[in-house]
């Protein structure tokens, strides 16, 4: 489906990236100049494709997915029809790099890569191929009220909350859910476990597995989006999910003048810090159009709006006096040096130890 307009921010819009990411390759009216746009869902401010349009004159074709495999699987296949896809940069966008499926930037045509924070980019190791356009961390979200009822002493700053059996056992009826994907839960529960997050170790892989089994039973889902809205209308009291979507759906809790509220941990055992690359695939239909999109989301007004909407925090450090004062003092979105210490960068895997996460996740979700 393509979602050119609403981003579906209200409750009860129904969003659940199952539904929105399906996508198919944009159409071309001969003559018009189009954009085809391959973004995570809820990760662009409402106006923020208006804007370009009218700026531009491109009209631009905008379709949604919550899953790097998603997009990966899409572009590995060739001709997907994309002109700007964003997945994480480790290890998804820098393997794609690997495999050739982008095009090196040209960086006359982006005048504004002088506003990007050279520091955050030298984290990444693909920057001739793309920009940081968000970046976040691995948390845990949770309706402060539901979980403290049922649990006084609740650990609200760990991930026992979740990642140990007998804490957890006291959420299952108000509903707990975990991001599905092998290469964001599996490494935060190594960590958890006291092992290397990517040390590709079989046995502590084993270990992981055998902790994520005994929590199943009190999961109730594991979806990568639909977290947002079943926190904001209290469906589900606690969730392994992105930073910036726990504080999208604490903000439509509190639109919605819930009677709770939504809380976001950094968990304090540590967890994982990501960044999410704006690239041009090799085969993009409108590579110009692009590198002017690029150009325009790095504008320090824009990029401020997009955090200020989606509460991910971006690489312009000219934004940060633009945004909502209690967005760029928030150390949950923005973490101080301190919180970031305990934080670990994504890190890529052998593929055959990668084919054993992904089997160990299916087990986990699939209970058998
Ligand atoms: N709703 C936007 C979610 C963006 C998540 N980025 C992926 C991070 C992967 N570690």
């Amino acid at each position: 489906m393509r979602q050119s307009r609403n981003h579906g921010r209200a409750i009860g819009t129904g969003l659940a990236a199952t539904a929105l990411c399906v996508v198919g390759m944009a159409g071309t009216t001969a003559g018009a100049q189009e954009l085809n746009v391959f973004n995570w869902s809820d990760y662009i401010a409402e106006d923020t494709i208006e804007r370009f349009e009218e700026e531009t004159g491109i009209s631009v074709n905008y379709d949604v997915y919550d899953s790097n495999s998603v997009v990966e699987a899409r572009l590995m296949a060739g001709a997907a029809g994309y002109d700007i896809v964003v997945p994480t940069a480790v290890p998804y966008f820098q393997r794609q790099v690997d495999a050739g499926i982008y095009q090196e930037l040209d960086r006359d045509l982006i005048p504004n890569l002088d506003n990007l924070d050279a520091s955050l980019m030298d984290r990444v190791d693909t920057q001739d191929y793309g920009v940081i356009y968000m970046w976040g961390t691995n948390g845990i979200g949770y309706n402060r009220e539901a979980v403290l009822e049922r649990m006084q002493d609740a650990p609200l700053t760990s991930l026992d909350l979740i990642f140990d059996p007998e804490v957890v056992a006291n959420f299952a009826d108000c509903g707990v859910s975990m991001l599905d994907d092998a290469a964001e839960i599996i490494p935060m529960m190594l960590n958890y476990l006291g092992h290397d997050p990517y040390g590709e170790d079989l046995d502590a892989l084993q270990q992981a597995e055998d902790r994520l089994m005994e929590l199943r039973e009190h999961v109730r889902y594991f979806h990568s989006s639909q977290y947002i809205n079943d926190l904001a209308n209290g469906e589900i009291c606690l969730a392994i999910g992105w930073s910036g979507d726990v504080f999208q759906a604490r903000d439509r809790a509190a639109e919605a003048e819930q009677d709770f509220t939504i809380g976001y941990t950094i968990p304090e055992e540590g967890t994982v810090l990501w960044f999410d690359m704006m690239g041009i695939p090799a085969d993009a239909p409108n590579p110009e159009a692009a590198h002017e999109f690029i150009n325009f989301i790095l504008q320090p007004e824009i990029i401020a709006d997009i955090t200020n909407y989606v509460v991910y925090a971006n690489a312009v450090p000219a934004s940060r006096d633009l945004m909502d004062p209690e967005i760029s003092s928030d150390p949950s979105v923005f973490p101080p040096q301190e919180v970031q210490d305990r934080l670990f960068s994504a890190q890529s895997v052998d593929p055959s130890y990668e084919r054993a996460r992904t089997r160990t996740w299916t087990r986990v979700r699939t209970g058998q």
